[in-house]
């Protein structure tokens, strides 16, 4: 599965080589968007699209520009969290934030870049005859919705308005499930979507999607607290210090590590009724919750 995933990393990263050329027109644009997304990211969301497209019987390469949208928005959001009118952070995948080495005006440029560039690139999924179109629009609107504000950007509006606040149980999991949990769930929907999996399917996987989503922003929230800035690539113990919502704030770190853990054992029995093979999402869920960085 390694070597799988290793050989996914590889593709994922030339492609994006390809659809972001350097030497392109403008080239401070491109220099911007380029220097965040080749910062080393784990690039776990478009791996998610590509393994559960291969699971449900699509190749990897024909869901590849969607794969990499998922990286572009992804990045896109890091890129404008990291602002100072956010977070205003001045590291990010362990080097300077894009701000800090474009500028405010570049960087916000790069990000809505980064995003408009992932919805071009999802549309031209349909130069692929062998997707159905209705498919790629079903996948397209899946990626709008977890992007914008009924997703992370409403997750994000969210989790700005608890900052030194005490807010309830209902409100910290709707911060959490939106903020990181959507974009990683229509990651794996989108992929299944796209392969034309049964739409009895395509619930499992969101199901599946959204346990591991929530358990990856409580692995985040505990990395915050226990993890050093130099092996997170960012700052760390920026939550307490910005007094944020968080899952170890709200329950401690003992039971946050429980409750992450749960979602996954619960997320691999969801996986256990999709009847195909997905030990290599398994493999992912696994990664999830023993993550260091
Ligand atoms: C500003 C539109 C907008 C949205 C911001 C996702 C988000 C919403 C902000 C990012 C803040 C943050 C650090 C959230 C924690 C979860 C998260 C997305 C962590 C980073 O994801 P990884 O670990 O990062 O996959 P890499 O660098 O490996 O890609």
């Amino acid at each position: 599965m390694k070597a799988r995933i290793k050989s996914f990393i590889l593709k994922i990263d030339k492609n994006l080589d390809k659809y972001l050329p350097a030497s392109a027109y403008p080239e401070i644009i491109y220099k911007a968007m380029r220097y965040s997304i080749f910062a080393g990211g784990k690039r776990l969301r478009p791996i998610l699209t590509l393994l559960t497209a291969e699971t449900c019987g699509l190749s990897a390469s024909a869901v590849m520009p969607v794969a990499c949208a998922m990286e572009m928005i992804h990045t896109y959001s890091l890129i404008h969290d990291d602002l100072p009118a956010m977070d205003n952070d001045d590291y990010r995948r362990g080097k300077l934030t894009c701000h800090k080495q474009f500028g405010e005006a570049t960087a916000i440029l790069a990000g809505d870049a980064l995003l408009t560039r992932a919805f071009e690139l999802i549309f031209e999924t349909s130069k692929n005859k062998t997707i159905k179109p209705y498919n790629i629009i079903k996948a397209g609107a899946e990626i709008a919705k977890a992007a914008g504000v009924r997703g992370m950007i409403g997750g994000q509006v969210v989790d700005m308005l608890s900052e030194r606040k005490k807010i309830s149980k209902e409100t910290l999991t709707y911060l959490h499930t939106h903020k990181t949990g959507a974009l990683i769930s229509a990651a794996i929907v989108a992929g299944a979507v796209l392969a034309d999996a049964t739409p009895a399917e395509r619930i499992l996987f969101e199901r599946f999607g959204n346990k591991i989503g929530l358990a990856f922003q409580i692995i985040d929230d505990i990395l915050d607290v226990t993890a050093n800035s130099k092996i997170l690539g960012k700052t760390s113990g920026k939550d307490a210090a910005a007094d944020k919502a968080t899952y170890v704030k709200h329950y401690g770190l003992k039971a946050s590590q429980h409750a992450a853990e749960k979602l996954i054992l619960e997320a691999k029995v969801i996986l256990g009724k999709i009847k195909r093979d997905t030990v290599g999402l398994e493999s992912i869920a696994d990664f999830f919750i023993k993550r260091t960085y």
